[in-house]
């Protein structure tokens, strides 16, 4: 098909499917993003893992187990959804995809380049970090490749259900002892500012947005998505009674959004290329699992032989 021919045919709300000709830029978008994003379903359940053990009682205890299951859910699925564009000859098959992320080649999502300090941690990255993919991820709903954008529709519903857990942890600690509300309070301090670079940098410096948008991947921009997580995540703090940690952060009745002060792009750099507080310890920590899990992965595949020659001899 041609560029323009497949052009319209995205725009017009069709959606693509596997075996669809597709142009090689939209193929290699899509394994970009989608690869990036199952990597950060994985390598995000670490930081919520580090309070398993620790969880204040079992009901939150089984809560953050549930949580942190649906995220390697969310990994799989969307695994699966990036394999489906492999051609043979672009490296997009499962093992290739996984080694890029072990090796640090392909990116996953800033944020959980940050340490969990407190059990506090847990709710803010359940309210704001859930609250921002969902954001996220509800556009991406509508993108036009089928397999990821069907993923997108079983995740955003259990994204709901994380959010809400989170923002019950910081309800709780909010309403009780004065030390609770301060562990609240230090939590939403050092999420904020990753929570909102989340979602890439500014319009103006982000390379990837005209393609997408034009090829219908994402539909909303950086800089719009981040907009509306401000505008009702701020009477969220407020309900809780804790403060965001932003001076400039002022309503504008005028543009009925929030103003908001600037966003600390060179730390994300730095994360980017490596340099964030956890980057090595995520990277490290992903990597021993493989090596020391092999042996299953070695066992299931070579019982899933046996099954096929055994099928063939019957
Ligand atoms: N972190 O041109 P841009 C979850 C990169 S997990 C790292 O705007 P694009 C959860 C970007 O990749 C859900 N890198 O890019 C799990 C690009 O680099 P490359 C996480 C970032 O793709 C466990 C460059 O910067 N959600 O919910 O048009 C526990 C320029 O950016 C980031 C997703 O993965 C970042 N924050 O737009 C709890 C969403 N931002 O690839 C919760 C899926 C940008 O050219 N992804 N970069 O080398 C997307 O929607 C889009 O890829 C983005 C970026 C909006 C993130």
């Amino acid at each position: 098909m041609e560029n323009n021919k497949f052009l319209d045919y995205v725009q017009a709300e069709n959606k693509v499917e596997p075996k669809d000709v597709m142009p090689e830029d939209y193929r290699k978008l899509l394994v970009r993003q989608i690869s990036q994003h199952a990597h950060s379903e994985i390598v995000g359940m670490l930081p919520e893992a580090n309070w398993i053990s620790r969880a204040p009682s079992l009901r939150r205890k089984m809560a953050l187990l549930a949580k942190i299951q649906d995220e390697a859910g969310h990994g799989l699925y969307l695994y699966a959804a990036s394999e489906t564009l492999n051609n043979g000859a672009n490296g997009a098959d499962r093992d290739s995809t996984y080694n890029d992320m072990l090796s640090g080649k392909a990116k996953y999502s800033s944020i959980f380049n940050y340490p969990t300090l407190s059990w506090a941690d847990i709710g803010a990255i359940g309210w704001l970090v859930d609250g921002a993919a969902i954001m996220n991820q509800v556009m991406l709903m509508g993108n036009s490749y089928g397999p990821y954008s069907r993923a997108m529709v079983r995740i955003c519903k259990e994204e709901s259900f994380h959010q809400r857990q989170g923002y019950e942890i910081l309800m709780t600690l909010c309403k009780g002892t004065k030390e609770q509300k301060e562990l609240a309070q230090e939590a939403l301090n050092r999420f904020w500012w990753p929570a909102l670079m989340m979602f890439g940098p500014n319009d103006s410096d982000s390379p990837n947005s005209q393609k997408s948008m034009n090829y219908k991947v994402k539909r909303e921009s950086n800089d719009d998505l981040r907009q509306r997580f401000i505008d009702v995540t701020v009477s969220q703090a407020d309900f809780l009674g804790l403060k965001v940690p932003d001076e400039n952060l002022k309503w504008n009745e005028e543009r009925q959004h929030y103003d908001f002060g600037a966003l600390p792009w060179d730390e994300f750099m730095e994360v980017l290329k490596g340099n964030g507080p956890c980057n090595k310890k995520r990277l490290e920590t992903k990597n021993k699992a493989q090596r020391e899990n092999l042996w299953v992965k070695e066992a299931a595949i070579a019982f899933a032989e046996k099954q096929n020659v055994m099928s063939k001899i019957a």
